[in-house]
């Protein structure tokens, strides 16, 4: 019977609770509702596309993902935290490990480099397989994005040269050009979560660095085969990735000139009706960038990045050098105006030669979608795509299809400019409809809000589902 007292108490303490928190309480129900609305909204945009049926091409590469809490691994390896970070082009001793994991890390950025010490790479990725948590699965950006429209529904032909047992595991309607490896090249991503605390260093991000000693992929082999194939498949898209794997690869002379120039040949005699869609990713050495701004960038109708790799595609193209670390929380505005700048750069390239304008920019951050499409193009749909790639960012993040607004938050405001320029008008977020879209000039923008996964169960690749899910609706 003491159990009746409670009936008592439970009141009373609600009723207090109440009293002290009536702000806080009110304000959680209409963030949460704000949430389900957004959500409600993205998902009626997502829905009012028919499921495309595309016939896409991808490559270059593949490779093994190892992933691996890089605080751990470091600490089993006695690996300890620098005391000043510093920034090297290649990988080659654990001091350079150590003071370039710390420099990403502080950050909390992205990034990807090649070792070219063998011993210490197998000593890391040996040590990767007894940590707590360690798993596989196949990475590189194509066959990332291969696997993402394979299960989108469209028909994907895929040029990458992969293992038997990596090939088994891909999704079986995926047609796979390019011989079988003996070994994949291996990828071990180093990941790490908000507020982690290394020596003195604190991320203020989850993100992950990328180690990797590829043979294979940097040499983009599968271009002849996919060059042979491409015209009988008729793809809508021909989509090109993996290219960083070439970042500081140890080249013989004159051999990375002449891949990209077999890559662009490829391009220059695409018939007009395949559109290509470049996916940027990390780069760091400037000589390789500006090689595939000539012979990639130039034939591209459309560009995929994060807010890493568009300051770095702005510094580029505008100065020729490269910017190895920028905001990971750019302000929508100023996201804005760098596309604004690399679209003016890009959108009158002549088409001689097998050339192409840029028509399509899409930008994946952390708390929004953008997407920029010229008026009149060939791609379709862009407030769903850009809705597609919001939703696809949480639930890839999350590990789930079904969004729980409980494992989501806002990083965007209830409104943001659209631009630095003090001449920039104001765009509110509606809940109802919560992708902005507005013309400009001969274009159209769309910003889309993400549900920010707070529950991270992974971050890796994510770029890649996220492109290519926003990509494959604005086709055919
Ligand atoms: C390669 O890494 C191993 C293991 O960390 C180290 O002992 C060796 O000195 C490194 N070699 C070079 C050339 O830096
Ligand atoms: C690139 O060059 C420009 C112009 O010289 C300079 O303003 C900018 O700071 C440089 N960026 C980096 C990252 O070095
Ligand atoms: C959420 C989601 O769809 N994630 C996918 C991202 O891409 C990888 C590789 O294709 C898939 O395994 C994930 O399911």
């Amino acid at each position: 019977m003491s159990n009746l007292k409670y009936l008592f108490v439970i009141p009373v303490l609600v009723a207090l609770l109440a009293y002290f928190y009536p702000s806080d309480y009110d304000y959680e129900i209409d963030m949460n509702e704000r949430l389900q609305q957004i959500l409600s909204g993205l998902l009626r945009a997502e829905k009012k596309i028919a499921q495309p049926k595309a016939k896409i091409a991808i490559g270059f590469g593949g490779c093994q993902d190892m992933f691996v809490d890089g605080l751990a691994l470091l600490d089993a390896l006695k690996f300890e935290a620098p005391e000043n970070p510093e920034h090297y082009m290649s990988v080659d001793t654990q001091q350079e490990l150590t003071k370039m994991m710390a420099y990403f890390f502080q950050h909390g950025a992205a990034a990807e480099r090649y070792v070219g010490n063998d011993t210490l790479f197998n000593q890391l990725t040996r040590a990767a397989k007894t940590i707590p948590g360690y798993r596989e699965a196949i990475g590189g950006n194509a066959p990332a994005m291969a696997q993402r429209l394979a299960q989108e529904g469209a028909e994907v032909m895929l040029a990458a040269k992969l293992s038997k047992d990596t090939r088994k595991a891909l999704h079986s309607s995926l047609h796979v050009l390019g011989d079988v490896l003996e070994e994949d090249d291996i990828h071990l991503i180093l990941e790490y979560k908000t507020g982690d605390k290394w020596g003195k260093f604190t991320s203020p991000r989850a993100n992950r660095f990328i180690v990797h000693s590829d043979n294979s992929n940097p040499l983009l082999e599968t271009v002849d085969d996919l060059e042979k194939e491409i015209i009988k498949f008729d793809p809508s898209v021909l989509v090109v990735g993996g290219l960083q794997m070439m970042d500081n690869f140890p080249f013989q002379n004159g051999q990375m000139e002449s891949r990209l120039g077999k890559l662009r040949s490829l391009l220059a005699t695409l018939p007009r009706k395949i559109n290509t869609h470049f996916e940027m990713a990390s780069f760091s050495d400037p000589v390789l960038l500006k090689k595939i701004i000539s012979t990639v960038v130039e034939y591209s109708d459309s560009l995929g990045m994060n807010e890493q790799e568009l300051p770095n595609l702005v510094s580029i193209l505008q100065y020729g050098n490269v910017s190895l670390l920028s905001d990971t929380h750019p302000r929508v505005a100023s996201v804005l105006d760098q596309m604004r700048q690399v679209y003016k750069l890009l959108k009158d390239t002549k088409e001689i030669d097998g050339k192409r304008k840029l028509t399509r920019l899409h930008v994946h951050t952390l708390a929004y979608q953008a997407i920029l499409t010229t008026k009149g193009s060939s791609w379709k749909n862009t407030m769903s795509a850009t809705a597609k790639a919001s939703l696809t960012a949480h639930r890839h993040v999350c590990g789930s299809n079904y969004i729980h607004t409980q494992k989501s938050k806002l990083l965007l405001d209830d409104s943001f400019s659209s631009s630095i320029s003090s001449s920039s008008t104001r765009i509110p977020v509606h809940e109802k409809r919560p992708v902005s879209c507005w013309d400009e000039d001969d274009y159209q923008i769309c910003v889309a809000p993400v549900l920010v996964c707070t529950q991270v169960k992974q971050t890796a690749g994510g770029g890649d589902n996220i492109s290519s899910a926003g990509l494959l609706v604005q086709v055919n």
